[in-house]
């Protein structure tokens, strides 16, 4: 194919009119626009304020988003450091939808060939530069090349994602991440990992509308002990995630007016450790969970986020000065763990020359219910057609990493067996049962479910979650509808060291 002339260009441009003029960067001019694109900014429009993630925009019901995954190396607290990344970036780029958008994703893997004398022993954690593509928290279909976290894509290997959203997709934060058995946990360690948010209704809320927003993304890259992360020993230990990155950045520092309200999607893209966050001083409201709206808004003084889980908080400067965002101490089942800061809070003066004229200003928490979603209904007592229990457990096996295997019902993952085999339209009620001294976020792909009970205690507002923790020798109860999407995924626990080793089972929904 000839160059084009600038001439010729010039020509094509205005073939295509105003509307097309007005998109600006990221247009293709010989096709469709494949997505907008945001370099990384501060929603204030600051010099000091902590930027959001750069993000691509669907355009027309469609997002084509180039993704890649490669090691490359980024300046972490303790120096510089190899990880396994997308497109060079920690995180990666936020994918911004809308319900019924087609997301494509043209994905590559750019990494080296693994080790010829990786242990392939399905549960011992393997071939760390073989991987693949999980939407977390999306309602699609789990087959073919949707959200199918059962692909293998090996280094040098391109793959092209379709995943299509229903009309009546919920509203809300949700995540990409790489999901192959084996490698999961080194590779989200790394810090392989961005947000996905699906707009709508909650964002149509006028008090929200008006609000600047903010894209939080917490994440504790572990680097290998010398250089690139080979092994699984490095993040073994719970206490391996020790700095505690947002957006990428150590300890941010982030700005809020007097008298206003600022919309947070906080995503936890760690591996291991939980954060139930705090921050004094401020007033806290959280309106969403996972990707789900909550029934109305509700205060609250900190916020429990195990790792796989998001919230959408809405937060309020009060007077002026200086607070922190931060985690305090505290025992994750039988392991302590010591406070860390995560983020300098700085409440500035409502007229403060150094924000933007033109960024949003938000003072009202929206009051009454929240937009309500179809699939979102509460589950009632006479819809369960079918109860089962999941007993989470960890054995000794002579020979797995650590002679350690964790498991579901006494048995650790085998991707060949089916764990629960059901059918579409089939609402269940599912006890999880965890006899090992130490709490496991549990998360079920595809399907969100409504948390009805923890410990034998009901749950005031039952949320729709994801992603939900099992306390440590407790109990969870949840309710859940196969709906629309037939196939195979799985459910897992989202300590991503414990999938690697074992605890994971495959659901198998029939037509
Ligand atoms: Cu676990």
């Amino acid at each position: 194919m000839s160059r084009l002339s600038r001439r010729q260009l010039l020509k094509q441009t205005a073939a295509l009119g105003a509307g097309a003029m007005s998109v600006g960067i990221g247009w293709n001019l010989l096709g469709a626009q494949a997505a907008e694109s945001r370099a990384p900014a501060s929603p204030l429009g600051m010099a000091d304020d902590l930027p959001n993630p750069a993000e691509l925009h669907s355009v027309d019901g469609r997002l084509h988003a180039d993704l890649y995954m490669a090691v490359t190396e980024k300046r972490l607290p303790g120096g510089p450091a190899p990880l396994r990344i997308f497109n060079a970036s920690l995180p990666g780029p936020t994918l911004r939808l809308q319900p019924g958008d087609t997301l494509e994703v043209a994905f590559e893997n750019r990494m080296p060939p693994n080790p010829d004398d990786d242990d392939l022993t399905v549960n011992v954690p393997n071939r760390f530069n073989t991987t693949n593509m999980h939407y977390h928290g999306f309602h699609v279909s789990p087959r073919g090349n949707s959200d199918n976290v059962y692909l293998e894509i090996e280094p040098g290997q391109r793959f092209n994602y379709v995943v299509r959203l229903p009309q009546d997709h919920p509203s809300g934060n949700y995540w990409y991440h790489p999901h192959r058995h084996g490698s999961v946990s080194a590779q989200v360690a790394s810090g392989a990992a961005g947000m996905a948010i699906i707009g709508g209704a909650l964002d149509a809320v006028p008090e929200i509308a008006a609000m600047v927003e903010r894209v939080l993304v917490l994440q504790a890259p572990v680097p290998g002990v010398d250089g690139l992360l080979m092994d699984e020993e490095p993040i073994w230990p719970l206490t391996a995630e020790r700095d505690f990155l947002i957006n990428g950045q150590y300890r941010p520092r982030i700005h809020i007016r007097e008298g206003e309200v600022q919309h947070w999607r906080l995503l936890h893209a760690g591996d291991a450790q939980f954060l139930p966050l705090r921050a004094d001083g401020l007033e806290l409201h959280e309106i969403g969970r996972d990707g789900n709206p909550l029934p109305a808004a509700r205060q609250t003084d900190h916020i429990d986020l195990a790792p796989g889980n998001r919230s959408n908080l809405l937060i309020k400067g009060l007077e002026a000065g200086h607070y922190t965002l931060r985690r305090p101490a505290f025992d994750q089942g039988i392991q302590a763990l010591p406070e860390i800061i995560l983020a300098d809070i700085f409440v500035i003066a409502e007229d403060d020359s150094r924000v933007a004229p033109d960024a949003p200003f938000g003072r009202d928490i929206p009051q009454g219910a929240l937009p309500d979603n179809d699939i979102l209904v509460d589950i009632t007592d006479d819809e369960i057609t079918g109860h089962r229990q999941f007993v989470l457990g960890v054995t000794e096996v002579k020979g797995y990493f650590h002679d350690t295997v964790f498991t579901i019902n006494d048995e650790p993952f085998d991707p060949g067996r089916d764990d629960v085999v059901t059918r579409l339209g089939e609402v269940e009620e599912w006890t999880l049962v965890n006899t090992t001294p130490f709490p496991h976020p549990i998360h079920i792909h595809v399907n969100p479910f409504q948390l009805i009970e923890v410990n034998g205690e009901p749950v005031p507002d039952k949320p729709w979650m994801d992603t939900v923790p099992v306390p440590a020798a407790g109990s969870v109860k949840f309710r859940t509808r196969f709906l629309d999407f037939a196939g195979r995924y799985v459910m897992h626990c989202h300590i991503l060291p414990h999938e690697d080793t074992g605890m994971m089972i495959n659901i198998n929904i029939q037509e």
